[in-house]
């Protein structure tokens, strides 16, 4: 059997820019192009499958491909629908964040999901919610516009994935429920292919470096040695800070690998409590 690993992405939509980006700074350089449904990796010993979001789980789940990368939501309601859906995740990769949410219009005074018409793409998934949650509702499958619903008297209210909230807004719709949260993930078979393992893992450590360098930045300030303390304190994520004696005035140099996002605020905090120069440098790569 080749050694060779393939790893299913989205081919447009998305999930397809952050997904290319993923590999491209993993070290997997590849092009896509046209309407091909297969890219060969020109550095690597690797295949990119280019496929709809919807066909990744299934392709993962026979082995077809080793890896893939897929939200959670059509993960997750694929696996609540066929139980030939065995693919699971190992990655949070941070990107395409969402919420699987019920909305309803701004003029319907209900709170409960009780005897309610409710219109979704994801309809394993409200099933299992409701089914949970021990409420008797209707569930109508709609596979686009789902917003539109309740203004043409086919549904009382929606459950759809809401990321800033403006179609909300855009169709007078307000949530009031959230099922699930969602954001890419990779995923697996169950078990890897014994074969290409050892190339696999490496593939996901280089994943994991990408991912845990993404919020994180490096910081490198001065600050009189008696504040040196308070100023650790207010490095976002930093474990271990390496302090410095500079030469002159009894200062001190901090520098830190800092793994959680360092905002404006944190770095105006840090000057109003003594530190100067302070440089933020992004970080590439962070391999643990
Ligand atoms: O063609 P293919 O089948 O591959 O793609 P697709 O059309 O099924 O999916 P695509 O590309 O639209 O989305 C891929 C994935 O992106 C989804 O499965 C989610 O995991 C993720 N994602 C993140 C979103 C959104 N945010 C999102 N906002 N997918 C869809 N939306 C839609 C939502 O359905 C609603 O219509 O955007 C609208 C709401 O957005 P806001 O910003 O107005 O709240
Ligand atoms: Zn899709």
């Amino acid at each position: 059997m080749s050694s060779k690993i393939t790893i299913a992405i989205q081919k447009k939509g998305r999930l397809f820019e952050d997904s290319k980006n993923l590999l491209t700074q993993s070290g997997i350089n590849f092009s896509s192009s046209g309407e091909n449904l297969l890219a060969r990796s020109s550095n690597m010993n690797i295949d990119i499958l280019l496929v709809r979001d919807d066909d990744i789980p299934s392709l993962v789940s026979k082995g077809v491909a080793d890896l893939g990368i897929v939200g959670q939501n059509v993960l997750e309601e694929q696996k609540a629908t066929n139980r030939i859906i065995t693919a699971q995740p190992i990655l949070e990769l941070g990107f395409s964040n969402c919420k699987l949410a019920f909305a309803k219009p701004l003029n319907s005074r209900f709170r409960s999901l009780k005897n309610k018409r409710i219109a979704t793409s994801y309809p394993a998934l409200v099933k299992k919610y409701l089914k949970k949650n021990s409420i008797d509702a209707e569930v109508i499958k709609i596979n686009g516009s789902v917003e539109l619903t309740p203004y043409i008297g086919i549904a009382d209210c929606i459950c759809d994935l809401v990321s800033s909230g403006a179609t909300l807004d855009a169709n007078n719709l307000i949530e009031f429920k959230s099922l699930m949260k969602s954001q890419a993930v990779l995923i697996s078979p169950v078990e890897l292919n014994k074969i290409k393992q050892k190339n696999i893992i490496n593939i996901i450590k280089r994943f994991e470096g990408v991912i845990n360098a993404a919020d994180s930045k490096y910081i490198m300030l001065n600050v009189d040695s008696s504040a040196a303390k308070k100023i650790c304190n207010l490095l976002p994520g930093a474990d271990s800070p390496t302090i410095i004696p500079l030469q002159k005035d009894n200062k001190v140099a901090i520098h830190a690998l800092c793994k959680e996002p360092v905002f404006w605020e944190t770095i105006e905090k840090l000057k109003l409590n003594g530190a100067s120069s302070i440089l933020v440098l992004p970080v590439e790569k962070i391999l643990n």
